[in-house]
């Protein structure tokens, strides 16, 4: 029989099998994908299961359509897989208190470009703004919208919001993301009131989360959608790039590249780029093309 995996601390897994969840285990060893990850079988996966009489073992993974995955540490080249099969990620970014910097929004849309999954950006908190929080807010508002990515300006406490949000999952599969604190959970609990996911205040003092979520999970709503809460993860990266890709996951760059004068430009300082041009003439933000040329560095190294 086939399910889906809700739940994987990584000696047990929850898996959701003709609408209801049960626990299960892997069973010995398991056909493994391609992909070599720490961890084998990942929230959002399908599988193949027996019933030995006593318990639902997984014996088998389909091929996942895409996932997203987190680099174990930043020196390694082990990684670990967050989620799979996701029709959409919501980027939740929060201006003040926790604030999310640009490197990371930009980071994580580039990770989630490689891997054909689309982003819409959800700008939260809004009630709590302060006059250099609202600066940030306008001007990632002004931003997004110009790359091509859906942005909205949202406070999860507040109800219409929360509906607006609702509309957008529609009967998708969608994963949450963003640094600890953004109110992820609290996303969750007003979407899906029986969820009970656990949330935390902010440090007072450092103005930062306190990873309160440990594992990804996923809840299931109305209209059969699905949604995934994840811990607050910093270090999403592209495993497998070649330098030369990097452009190709920045979306007013790839429209661009054709009419670079070298087809191997990795837009740094070659003669007649056109990136470099349309970043001095302001067609590409300035604070864009920072953040592709760290990425850049990371994959070279
Ligand atoms: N003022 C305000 N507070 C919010 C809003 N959304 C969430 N919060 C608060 O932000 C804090 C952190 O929220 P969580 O939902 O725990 O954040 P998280 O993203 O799940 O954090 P991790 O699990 O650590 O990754 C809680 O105190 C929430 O009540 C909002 O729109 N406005
Ligand atoms: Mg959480
Ligand atoms: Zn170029």
């Amino acid at each position: 029989m086939q399910g889906i995996v809700t739940k994987s601390t990584g000696s047990w897994y929850k898996v959701l099998i003709d609408g209801k969840e049960y626990d299960a285990r892997l069973r010995g060893k398991i056909r493994t994908l391609k992909l070599k990850s720490t961890n084998p079988v990942v929230v959002g996966d399908i599988v193949n299961l027996d019933n030995d009489g006593e318990q639902f073992l997984i014996k088998a993974i389909e091929e996942r359509q895409n996932c997203i995955v987190r680099k174990s540490n930043k020196l390694s080249k082990q990684f670990q897989i967050i989620a799979a099969n996701i029709d959409r990620a919501f980027l939740i970014v929060s201006p003040a208190k926790p604030h999310t910097p640009q490197g990371f929004i930009d980071r994580f849309l580039a990770t989630a470009e490689a891997y054909h999954i689309p982003v819409t950006l959800l700008l939260n908190k809004k009630d709590l703004d302060t006059k250099k929080a609202s600066l940030h807010r306008h001007h990632l508002m002004e931003l997004y919208p110009n790359v091509g990515y859906e942005i909205y300006n949202v406070s999860f406490l507040d109800t219409e919001d929360v509906e607006l949000v609702s509309q957008l999952v529609g009967n998708q599969c969608v994963l949450l993301a963003g640094n600890s604190g953004v109110g992820k959970s609290t996303l969750i609990n007003a979407l899906l009131p029986n969820s009970n996911q656990k949330v935390s205040e902010i440090s007072s003092s450092y103005h930062k989360g306190k990873h309160t979520t440990t594992f990804a999970q996923m809840f299931l709503g109305k209209h059969g959608c699905k949604i995934i809460d994840t811990p607050g993860i910093k270090d999403f990266g592209m495993v497998q790039t070649e330098p030369n890709q990097v452009s190709h996951y920045f979306p007013e760059m790839r429209s661009r590249l054709s009419k670079c004068k070298y087809s191997n430009c990795l837009h740094t300082e070659e003669p007649d780029c056109q990136i470099i041009k349309a970043v001095e003439r302001q067609e590409i933000a300035v604070t864009r093309y920072v953040n592709y040329l760290s990425i850049l560095e990371e994959v070279t190294v």
